[in-house]
């Protein structure tokens, strides 16, 4: 293997080894309730690995977590897969319906979930035929198991399972921007590609850092960000249970002082945009910040970087690669594009015939490297549609320029043709959002009473609330005087927010049902 033996256990490379190796009184994470070592993490990864094992759950088996952030979740996670069983993080937004879909995909003999999720989560248990047994953390119901006295009762002393670097040892559930979710099988080499080539190549983690994500732990960006990059190097990960708002997320980096951080797009505007918090510096010790899931907006890195005074490195991942494979690189950012591919990884732009594009073309980007996913999940046409033997097929349409950095066009299916020219709604959003007004923003194709096609805006204003004609003709001017005119919105509805998925992807298809 590239970054592992063979015979090979994630777990240990990720939590026993510090302990080791003598660091196991380093802080491992910092959580609502306090401070764990690496010692008192190993402690809880082995009892959490017994407990799942006195739950009847053998190698293989399948425990499905719907947890909020604290120190329990990485317990869980390790402690199965160090004990040879596979967790399946889920998104913890979702509802009913969909937890008792992806449940019954997954096969998950047992389920873990945080008190406050039950109520969504219970009524997807009926019917379900593999899972028996639900864990709570938390205060259970009649027939349901309290996770910590399972984990109190079990023996804090756990021999790793034999498993090798090409066994699955966790599954993640893709929540692209359509469509049902799919399972995504990762391998135990996985989560150490990222670390090596993302977190130690373009990130720069040290021992030293301390690195807080408001991406939750359950999407691949958090788990990499909360997880596997401080467990990587034996830094600390500091975790909040509830939502990431402006406010919690600066409260955050007060209390905290955090030296790197990982945001989204959305989170990175909204902390500008909020005049409560305007004065407020956050962390002193800040050195670096990351963004992913969506593209970050030219302005909004530039204002990030005056204010907070440290970069944010742009990046590219997805679920099914795990981590990020195309990034701005520190000291060479240049905000607006998602950077150059991070070594160890090799990116290609196809046209619809999977032929090479040339430079400044746009073509779909594809993506080979060591954390690629083994297949989807029970989904034979879809993993080959995406999967071309070592080439994973992203979805994304991008543009190489001059110098080797690459420029976001959008999504293959939201781009639409105007007047014979391909419109990207990433480019006219990106110009929308230049206006000082607007926060957000969000185009699709429209047809006019003559059955042409035309872009659309939806547009969130900063100071919320709609806006009147003249400032709809002010920002159709003001996307006129800045990308090619046949672009421009013709028509304009303000609205409080975009339609979003959990991992704050646009979801443009629900707004094109509404043109
Ligand atoms: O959306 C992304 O860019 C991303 C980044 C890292 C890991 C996972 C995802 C989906």
């Amino acid at each position: 293997g590239v970054y592992a033996p063979r015979d090979f256990n994630a777990a240990v490379a990720f939590i026993d080894r510090h302990v080791q190796e003598g660091r196991g009184e380093r802080v491992a994470v910092i959580d609502d309730y306090g401070a764990t070592t690496y010692a008192g993490l190993l402690e809880q990864v082995n009892c959490a690995g017994n407990a799942l094992r006195g739950l009847g759950l053998r190698q293989e088996s399948r425990v499905a977590m719907i947890m909020q952030d604290s120190v329990l979740f990485p317990a869980v996670f390790w402690g199965a897969i160090k004990a040879g069983i596979i967790p399946i993080p889920l998104n913890t937004l979702l509802h009913t319906h969909d937890y008792s879909s992806i449940l019954a995909d997954s096969r998950a003999q047992v389920v873990i979930v945080s008190e406050s999720l039950l109520t969504e989560v219970r009524p997807a248990l009926a019917g379900q035929r593999c899972l028996d047994t639900l864990v709570v953390d938390g205060t259970p119901g009649a027939g349901e198991h309290t996770l910590s006295d399972l984990m109190a009762a079990a023996e804090p002393a756990l021999e790793a399972a034999p498993t090798t670097a090409d066994d699955v040892a966790f599954w993640l559930y893709s929540s692209g921007s359509t469509g049902t979710p799919k399972g995504v099988l990762h391998l135990h080499r996985h989560l150490g590609a990222t670390a090596e080539l993302y977190a130690r190549g373009v990130l720069g983690i040290e021992p030293d850092d301390v690195i807080f994500s408001a991406a939750k732990l359950f999407f691949a960006y958090g788990l990499g960000n909360g997880m596997t990059f401080p467990f990587a190097v034996g830094a600390t990960a500091v975790y909040l249970a509830g939502r990431p708002t402006p406010e919690a997320v600066m409260d955050v980096m007060r209390r905290q002082q955090p030296t790197i951080y990982g945001g989204v797009p959305t989170l990175y505007a909204a902390i500008l945009a909020d005049e409560a918090n305007s004065r407020d510096t956050g962390s002193q010790r800040l050195r670096r910040c990351l963004s992913a899931g969506e593209a970050l907006p030219r302005e909004v890195g530039e204002r990030w970087q005056a204010r907070f005074g440290a970069e944010i490195l742009d990046g590219v991942g997805s679920t099914e690669m795990l981590h990020i494979f195309l990034s701005n690189r520190p000291g060479a950012v240049r905000y607006g594009t998602s950077g150059e591919p991070v070594p160890g990884y090799q990116v290609r732009l196809a046209d619809e015939q999977g032929h090479d594009v040339a430079v400044n073309e746009v073509g779909e980007l594809l993506v080979n490297g060591p954390s690629a996913c083994m297949a989807y999940w029970n989904r034979r046409d879809k993993s080959l549609d995406t999967f071309e033997g070592r080439w994973t097929r992203t979805g994304d349409k991008y543009y190489r320029d001059d110098d080797g950095y690459y420029h976001y066009c959008g999504r293959t299916d939201d781009m639409f043709k105007v007047s014979g020219q391909w419109v990207s709604p990433f480019e006219v959003e990106s110009a929308l959002i230049g206006h000082d007004q607007v926060l957000e923003a969000a185009v699709v194709p429209c047809e006019t009473d003559d059955e042409l096609i035309k872009p659309k805006a939806f547009v969130v204003l900063k100071q919320g609330g709609h806006g009147d004609a003249q400032l709809v003709e002010d920002l159709q001017h003001f996307v006129k005087d800045r990308i090619t005119p046949v672009k421009y919105p013709r028509w304009i509805e303000f609205i409080d927010e975009l339609p979003k998925t959990a991992t704050g992807k646009i979801q443009r298809f629900k707004l094109r049902a509404r043109t």
